[in-house]
C-alpha cells in the first residue's frame, strides 16, 4: 500500500498540516483544513490545532462543534495501532499476518463445514463508497454469503424504500441545498437540523428572511423548532396520520394541483377514497395536536407557491416509517411541489456517507448502482464486471436486526463488523449482546476498542478520516472526494486493504487487485454504470476539479443532476405513485407502561459515541446520558431534577439522570442514543420492524420511569 511521504502533508515540517479534508461525522460533509499550530511541549502530550472550514457548495465554509473537534479523536492516544487477538480470554496485540491467517482459516473452515451463509458481514454508513462497494463484493465473491447488511438499515431504509416506490429513485434531497432559500413554506418533520446538521441552518434562516413560513413537527420544542413559525408537537409515532389530516384539509380547501396530478402521477382517486374515512377531529386527538394548528400548517403549505417537505429519523424510525414517509410524499405530489426550484422532498440523510453507503451493495438485497440482487439482468451485469458467473452470486439476505436474530439463533456463527458498533446501536440490545456472545468468531475492524470490538476474537485497527482516501456522497447526492491527509498511525490499515488481504487468504486474490482507492472507484463506476445511482461519469480527476458532482452522472460530459424530476419521475412510465394504504399506527402505551420513550441526538455527540467520547472538548459538553421529561410527568412519578432514574419497557431497562424541561410533551420521554452499557436507551427499545423496509420502531416504546432512590 502506498503512502504519501510526510513532506507532502504540508509546509510545516513534521507538524500536521492537512490542506483539505472532510468531517467524518454527518451527511453535510463539511470541508476543512487541520493545522498543528504548536507541537507537543516537552513532557506533555498535548499539541494545539486550528481547524478551519473550507467553502464547498454544501457547507459554504461553515463547521459545527463536532467537525471543529473531530481531529481530537483521530489523534487520540486511544487509537488502535496493532491488530488484537483473543488469547486466554484477553485481547492481546499480534502481527497482521497472524491476524489475517487466523481470520481466513476460521472463515474457510466455517464455510467448508457449515456453508458460506454461516458467515455474516455488517457494514456502516461512515465507510467510503469504495469500501462500502468492496464490502458488498467481498461478501458475495470472497465469502459467498447472502448475509450482508449495514447500520444504514436503522437510518435510511424507510425514506429510501419510500422514495424508490413513489418516485422510482431514492436520493436524499430531490433538490439542491441552494434551493432551500427559494421555498416559501418548509415543513421539517422529525428532523432536528439545528443539532444534527447545524451547518445547514443558515439555509433555513435565509429562507425565513425571504419570507418563508417554517413548520416543525416534533414532540419536543427543539433548537430547530425555535426557528419555526408553527410547531406541531405531535405524539410520537403519529406522523402518518398527521400527514393524512393535512392532505385532507388541503383537498377540502381545493388547494390540490389537478394539472400536476393528472399529468405526472397515478393513484390519486384511491387516495381520496382512503382519506374519506378519516374523521379530522378524532384523528387530531390521536395525534395529540389541536386541529386548528394542523389546519394552519396545511393551509400554509397548500397555499404557498413553492414549498419543501423534509423528514428524518423522527418520522422514519417507526414500524410504519415507510408509509409515514409516503404519506408526506402524498402531500408533495398532491400540491405538485416537486421538480421545480424552491420545491421538493428531502430525507435528511444521517451519516457522512449515509447516501453513498446505501447505493453500492452493502444492503442485503442490493448490488452496486442501486441494482437489485434479485433481478436477473442486474445480477448478470454486475457478475460480468466482477468476472464471476451470475449463478455464483448469492441471493438476498436479511436486514441488520434480523441478522442479529440469526446470530442469536446461531444460524450465523461468525460476523465481520466494519464501521459499526451494533451492540449499542441495535434495538433491543440485550438480545444482540447475547447473540454476539454466542458467536464462534467475531472480527471487528475499527479505530477504537468500541463496545462491540471488546467482544471480538480479532480486532483490526483501521485508518481514520484524516488518513484514508475515498469518496463520500452527501445528503444532496453530491459525491465528494476526501483526500488522504496524513500517514496511518502505527500499523493501522485501510478498510479496503484489509478486505483484499482476507480475500487473498481465501484464494480470491484475482478478484481483489487494487493498488489504491481510486482503482476501486474506477471499478465502482463500471459496476454502477446504467444503474439508478450511476457514477460512471465521475473520475477522481473530475471530482478534484469540480469539487463534487451530483449523481446520476452517466458520462464524462454529464454535469450531474441537482434538481430531480423536472420533467419526469424515474419509474418507467415517468409518473409518481400516490399511496392509499393507511398506516395501522403503533401499539401505543398501556396502563402498566404509560409513557412513550423516544430518542435521538444531541449536538456534541455522534451516534454510539465511540468517536466523540474520545474528544475531550466534545465529551466535556455532555458527560453522561439523561432523560428529558416534562415537569408534570416528573411530579407524577416523584422525580427531581438531576436525580438518577430507571426507565423500563417489556424489553429491558436502563439508568440515566433526569432533566426536567417544559419543552417536551407530558406523555413523552426523550433519551439520547450516544451511550452504551447501563445508560443505553436501546436496552428498552423494541425489536418490531417495519414490514416494508425492516426499519426498527426505535422512536416509540411504552415505558415506566421511577427514581433510583425508590428502587427496590
Ligand atoms: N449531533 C449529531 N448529529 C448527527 C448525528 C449524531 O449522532 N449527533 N447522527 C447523524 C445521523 S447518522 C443521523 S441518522 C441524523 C439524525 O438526524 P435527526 O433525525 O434529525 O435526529 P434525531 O434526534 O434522531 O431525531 C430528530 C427529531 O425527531 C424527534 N422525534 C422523536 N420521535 C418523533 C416522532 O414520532 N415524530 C416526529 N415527528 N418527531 C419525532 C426528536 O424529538 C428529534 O428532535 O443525524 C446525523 N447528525
Ligand atoms: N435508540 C436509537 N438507536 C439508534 C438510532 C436512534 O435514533 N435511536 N439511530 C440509528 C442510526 S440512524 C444509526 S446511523 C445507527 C448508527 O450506529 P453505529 O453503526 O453503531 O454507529 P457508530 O457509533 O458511528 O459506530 C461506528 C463505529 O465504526 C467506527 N468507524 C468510524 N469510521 C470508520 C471507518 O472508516 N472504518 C471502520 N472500520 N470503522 C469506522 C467508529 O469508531 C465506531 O466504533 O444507530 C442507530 N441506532
Ligand atoms: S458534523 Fe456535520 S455539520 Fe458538523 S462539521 Fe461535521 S459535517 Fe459539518
Ligand atoms: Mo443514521
Amino acid at each position: 500500500m502506498e503512502m504519501k511521504s510526510s513532506a507532502e502533508y504540508g509546509s510545516a515540517g513534521s507538524k500536521l498540516y492537512v490542506r483539505e479534508t472532510q468531517c467524518p461525522y454527518c451527511s453535510v460533509q463539511c470541508k476543512m483544513t487541520v493545522e498543528e499550530v504548536a507541537g507537543p511541549i516537552a513532557g506533555e502530550r498535548r499539541a494545539m490545532y486550528t481547524v478551519e472550514g473550507v467553502p464547498n457548495e454544501a457547507s459554504q465554509g461553515r463547521l459545527c462543534v463536532k467537525g471543529m473537534n473531530a481531529h481530537q479523536h483521530a489523534l487520540s492516544g486511544q487509537r488502535l495501532l496493532k491488530p488484537l487477538i483473543r488469547r486466554n480470554g484477553e485481547l492481546v496485540p499480534c502481527s497482521w499476518p497472524e491476524a489475517i491467517q487466523l481470520i481466513t482459516k476460521r472463515f474457510a473452515s466455517l464455510r467448508d463445514r457449515h456453508g458460506a451463509d454461516t458467515i455474516g458481514v455488517y457494514g456502516g454508513g461512515s465507510l467510503t463508497n469504495e469500501t462500502a462497494y468492496l464490502l458488498g463484493k467481498f461478501a458475495r465473491v470472497a465469502l459467498g454469503t447472502r448475509y450482508i447488511d449495514y447500520n444504514g438499515r436503522f437510518c435510511m431504509s424507510a425514506a429510501a424504500s419510500a422514495g424508490s416506490k413513489v418516485f422510482g429513485m431514492d436520493r436524499g434531497l430531490t433538490f439542491r441545498l441552494s434551493d432551500i432559500p427559494r421555498a416559501q413554506c418548509i415543513v421539517l418533520a422529525g428532523t432536528n437540523v439545528a443539532e444534527c446538521q447545524p451547518t445547514l441552518l443558515p439555509y433555513f434562516n435565509q429562507a425565513k428572511e425571504n419570507g418563508a413560513y417554517i413548520i416543525v413537527i416534533d414532540p419536543r420544542k427543539t433548537a430547530t423548532a425555535a426557528i419555526a413559525d408553527l410547531h406541531l408537537q405531535v405524539k410520537p409515532g403519529m406522523d402518518a396520520l398527521l400527514a393524512n389530516i393535512m392532505l385532507k384539509i388541503i383537498m377540502e380547501a381545493g388547494l390540490v394541483n389537478e394539472q400536476f396530478i393528472g399529468a405526472r402521477t397515478h393513484g390519486y382517486e384511491q387516495l381520496q377514497n382512503a382519506l374519506s374515512e378519516i374523521d379530522l377531529e378524532e384523528a387530531a386527538v390521536q395525534c395529540g395536536v389541536d386541529l386548528s394548528l394542523i389546519r394552519q400548517a396545511a393551509m400554509a403549505y397548500g397555499q404557498a407557491e413553492t414549498g419543501m417537505i423534509m423528514t428524518a429519523r423522527g418520522v422514519e424510525q417507526q414500524t410504519d416509517g415507510h408509509l409515514a414517509v409516503r404519506h408526506f410524499l402524498n402531500l408533495v405530489l398532491a400540491t405538485g411541489k416537486i421538480g421545480k426550484p424552491g420545491c421538493g422532498y428531502g430525507a435528511i440523510t444521517g451519516q457522512g456517507n449515509g447516501q453513498g453507503g446505501r447505493e453500492h451493495g452493502q444492503k442485503a438485497d442490493q448490488l452496486p448502482g442501486y441494482r437489485s440482487i434479485e433481478n436477473e439482468q442486474d445480477r448478470a451485469y454486475v457478475a460480468a464486471v466482477w468476472g464471476v458467473e451470475p449463478e455464483s452470486l448469492p441471493g438476498k439476505g436479511v436486514s441488520a436486526y434480523e441478522m442479529m436474530e440469526r446470530v442469536h439463533d446461531q444460524e450465523i456463527r461468525s460476523l465481520l463488523v466494519m464501521g459499526s458498533n451494533p451492540v449499542v446501536s441495535n434495538p433491543n440490545v440485550r438480545l444482540v449482546e447475547e447473540g454476539l456472545r454466542k458467536l464462534e468468531f467475531l472480527v471487528v475492524a475499527d479505530m477504537f476498542l468500541s463496545e462491540t470490538a471488546k467482544m471480538a476474537d480479532v480486532v483490526l485497527p483501521v485508518t481514520a478520516y484524516l488518513e484514508n482516501e475515498g469518496t463520500l456522497t452527501n445528503l444532496e447526492g453530491r459525491v465528494l472526494l476526501r483526500e488522504q491527509g496524513r500517514p496511518a498511525p502505527g500499523e493501522a490499515r485501510h478498510d479496503w486493504d484489509i478486505l483484499c488481504s482476507i480475500a487473498d487468504g481465501l484464494g480470491k486474490a484475482p478478484y481483489f487487485q487494487y493498488g489504491c482507492a481510486e482503482d476501486i472507484f474506477n471499478e465502482l463506476r463500471m459496476a454502477s454504470r446504467g444503474g439508478i445511482a450511476d457514477y460512471y461519469g465521475m473520475t477522481y480527476e473530475r471530482l478534484r476539479r469540480e469539487k463534487g458532482i451530483y449523481w446520476p452522472c452517466s458520462s464524462l460530459e454529464d454535469t450531474g443532476e441537482g434538481l430531480l424530476f423536472v420533467e419526469r419521475f424515474a419509474h418507467d412510465d415517468g409518473k409518481a405513485a400516490f399511496t392509499s394504504e393507511l398506516s395501522p399506527g403503533w401499539q401505543d402505551v398501556s396502563r402498566e407502561f404509560p409513557l412513550i420513550l423516544t430518542n435521538g441526538r444531541v449536538l456534541p455527540h455522534y451516534l454510539t459515541g465511540v468517536q466523540t467520547h474520545r474528544s475531550p472538548t466534545l465529551e466535556a459538553r455532555e458527560l453522561e446520558n439523561f432523560v428529558e421529561l416534562h415537569p408534570a410527568a416528573a411530579a407524577r412519578n416523584r422525580i427531581m431534577d438531576g436525580e438518577w432514574v430507571e426507565i423500563q419497557s417489556v424489553h429491558g431497562s436502563f439508568n440515566v439522570r433526569a432533566r426536567i424541561k417544559e419543552n417536551i410533551r407530558e406523555d413523552t420521554l426523550f433519551v439520547p442514543m450516544h451511550w452504551g452499557g447501563i445508560q443505553n436507551v436501546n436496552r428498552a427499545t423494541r425489536p418490531d420492524l417495519d414490514p416494508y423496509c425492516r426499519m426498527p420502531g426505535f422512536k416509540t416504546a411504552a415505558v415506566t420511569i421511577r427514581p433510583m432512590r425508590l428502587a427496590r
